[in-house]
């Protein structure tokens, strides 16, 4: 790699490290002592933003250094996007850093985490530099309490240690045998940093940079992550989910057992409790925000800002919904459809302390890297999904026309065996811990228990009357609901999860394609650890080692662990499905029908270019299934199980 690269991944490793402490690099330290970005305005496309940093830095009325930052406070989020907006408008390399070091230690840390690794991941000439994970720049929102005190109390002994962790709550606690999908690492900083690809508060126009198809990818994103938590479920011998409503009571409570840096423990519900009103949101104005929302669905049409209908019925209606849902800055109407899911993370996270009397820091629910802890998030989603599927139940179903792929047929599909184990995984705390005068770091890691698959290979044999490029579509879906009834194949639909989506050549005649798990275009591969990464730039900087970057690298991916759910020790039957379609038809981008995006598209869709196929999201399960006409030649099912293989 290029040396100018090589430097700019250095200096961003340095200015994440130890976030909470003063900068530890001098020299980054004094370029931003020395920066007085409000001198360098020409320096910045758009000076606005920096201009209004600097004049609140100066008014002393930034969120302090220390305080919690959460995305979801209006205040927070507004001075964020104001560092953000600096970082992304700055005109070079050299003024970003500035800007930058400068931030570093004047503004709150959880600020300057979040906008700077939003600008990274979005400038072009920092394309390609990888972030740490999330979960070893700020272990305190990954890890439980019990985790941090011993961290605490091995660097006072000066011995290095690795600590246990548990799973939040208790055996007799039923939502805890699922507790290692939604306290998965893994899982918690994909959350997070899907919400970093694809942020509510982005303004496309202003920023230059499109987020096609984003609120179709809300919907869908999340949607997987339920049918996912559903199949956990499933395994685990628990009900699906059930959503949630704003006037009856929340049946299990969270005791997420976790704490802030400074700031105190999550706040922690009780089993049964109500939503309250809140200073500034009623649960009333929710039941309204509800009843608008349906009442679009069934009319099939939004009111817009000028009091227009806006027509939903096409498939391009469902990214219409979920801008309105989410919502983003492209609401057709914010006023009157409100903030039905944004809203609903902060009367989550507020619910114990509605009127603020005894200062409750922010729950779980009002953080993307802890929200998946609390069982509830998924029966907010899943609310929020049954909305999206009333929209969806209501488009005509796929017509053989386009469902069918003529003169392919596949002839069977053949996968190895699907095992399942848990494993343990050693998280490094480093960051976790204060900086002292007398005591140097030691070695600390928390050992979490994290399920995992034995890789795995499947072939399509396909039967071709031309050579063509077919997108393949494989899913996975329950076989059986919890009362042990075969699932039909339309209420089947709501529970299968994607595996894997890619293009292949078939020639005229017999083909095999055959595809690993490991390629999956759902998953990314574990993240790199700091430490790692630190050591390859240096030695890459030294002259000896070489480097490899990936202009596409990705941390937005469902971890690969977590691409088969846990099945059962006794083998439990799923369904998998293979669908081929044209690619012809599905392709969107002008790049080698190959090309992988950095490999977890599905879920993720892409940095920088357009969401690489044509077809609705989900395609072709999103939409009410005829079980007679939907079976054509290219559509293949079959059984498989997936045999859980133990503990460690
Ligand atoms: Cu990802 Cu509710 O949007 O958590």
């Amino acid at each position: 790699a290029d040396q100018p690269f090589l430097v700019k991944q250095r200096e961003v490793l340095r200015l994440l490290n130890k976030v909470h402490e003063p900068n530890r690099y001098k020299e980054q330290q004094e370029l931003g002592n020395a920066y007085e970005p409000i001198n360098s305005l020409p320096r910045y496309k758009n000076p606005a933003p920096v201009k209004q940093l600097v004049r609140l830095y100066r008014a002393g009325s930034l969120l302090p250094r220390g305080a919690i930052f959460t995305l979801f406070d209006d205040t927070h989020r507004e001075q964020m996007i104001l560092l953000f907006e600096s970082l992304l408008f700055a005109n070079d390399w050299e003024t970003f850093l500035r800007t930058a070091a400068w931030a570093r230690d004047r503004v709150n840390e959880g600020q300057f985490v979040y906008a700077l690794s939003v600008a990274v991941l979005h400038r072009e000439d920092t394309r390609g530099v990888v972030l740490p994970p999330p979960y070893e720049i700020y272990p305190h929102l990954f890890v439980n309490s019990e985790v941090i005190h011993a961290a605490y109390k091995a660097k006072m002994r000066q011995e290095p240690a690795v600590v246990h962790m548990n799973f939040t709550g208790t055996i007799r606690n039923p939502e805890q045998r699922v507790a290692y999908l939604g306290e998965d690492l893994g899982m918690n900083s994909h959350h997070a940093q899907w919400h970093m690809d694809s942020p509510f508060w982005w303004k496309e126009e202003e920023y230059g940079i499109p987020k096609e198809r984003k609120g179709e990818l809300f919907y869908y994103m999340h949607h997987q992550l339920i049918a996912r938590f559903d199949l956990e479920r499933l395994s685990n011998d628990l009900p699906f989910v059930e959503p949630l409503y704003w006037n009856e009571r929340i049946k299990d409570g969270f005791y997420p057992q976790t704490t802030y840096r400074v700031g105190g423990e999550f706040p922690a519900r009780p089993d049964n409790f109500a939503f309250h009103d809140l200073q500034n949101i009623k649960v009333q104005q929710m039941i309204d925000y509800t009843r608008r929302v349906r009442e679009a669905i069934s009319q099939q049409a939004v009111i817009t800002e000028t009091g227009d209908l806006y027509n939903i019925s096409s498939p391009e209606g469902i990214n219409v919904l979920g801008e309105l849902v989410e919502p983003s800055t492209r609401s057709k109407h914010r006023e009157y459809y409100g903030a039905l899911h944004n809203y609903g993370h902060i009367m989550l996270g507020q619910i114990t302390d509605p009127k603020r009397k005894f200062n409750m820091p922010p729950g779980v629910m009002e953080h993307f890297e802890t929200a998946t802890r609390d069982p509830a998030f998924f029966r907010l989603h899943k609310y929020i999904d049954n909305l999206f599927y009333e929209h969806k139940d209501l488009l005509p179903r796929y017509t053989v026309e386009e469902l069918d792929l003529p003169g392919t047929t596949i002839e069977e599909v053949q996968v190895d065996p699907l095992e399942t184990f848990f494993e343990y995984f050693d998280v490094d705390l480093l960051n976790a811990l204060d900086d002292t005068e007398e005591l140097p770091d030691v070695s600390i890691h928390a050992r979490v228990r994290r399920l995992n698959h034995k890789p795995f290979v499947f072939s399509v044999k396909v039967n071709s009357d031309a050579e063509r490029l077919v997108t393949v579509r494989v899913f996975l879906g329950p076989k059986y609901d919890w009362f042990g009834q075969e699932i039909p194949i339309n209420d089947k639909r709501h529970y299968i999860v994607e595996i894997d989506k890619f293009v292949a050549k078939v020639n005229a005649g017999k083909t095999v394609i055959t595809r690993k798990s490991s390629e999956s275009s759902v998953t990314i591969p574990d993240r790199e650890t700091t430490k790692v990464l630190t050591q390859k730039v240096e030695d890459a900087i030294a002259g000896k080692a070489q480097l490899t970057v990936n202009k596409d690298v990705r941390h937005c991916g469902y971890p690969d662990r977590l691409l088969l759910p846990k099945g059962r020790r006794d083998g439990m039957p799923f369904t998998l499905f293979v669908v081929l379609t044209d690619y012809e038809k599905d392709k969107v981008n002008d790049l080698p029908y190959d090309y992988d995006y950095g490999g977890s598209v599905s879920y993720c869709g892409t940095l920088g270019h357009r969401y690489p196929d044509a077809k609705p999201m989900g395609f072709p399960f999103d939409r009410r299934i005829d079980q007679d006409q939907f079976f054509t030649k290219n559509i293949y099912q079959r059984d498989v199980t997936i045999t859980f293989k133990g503990s460690v």
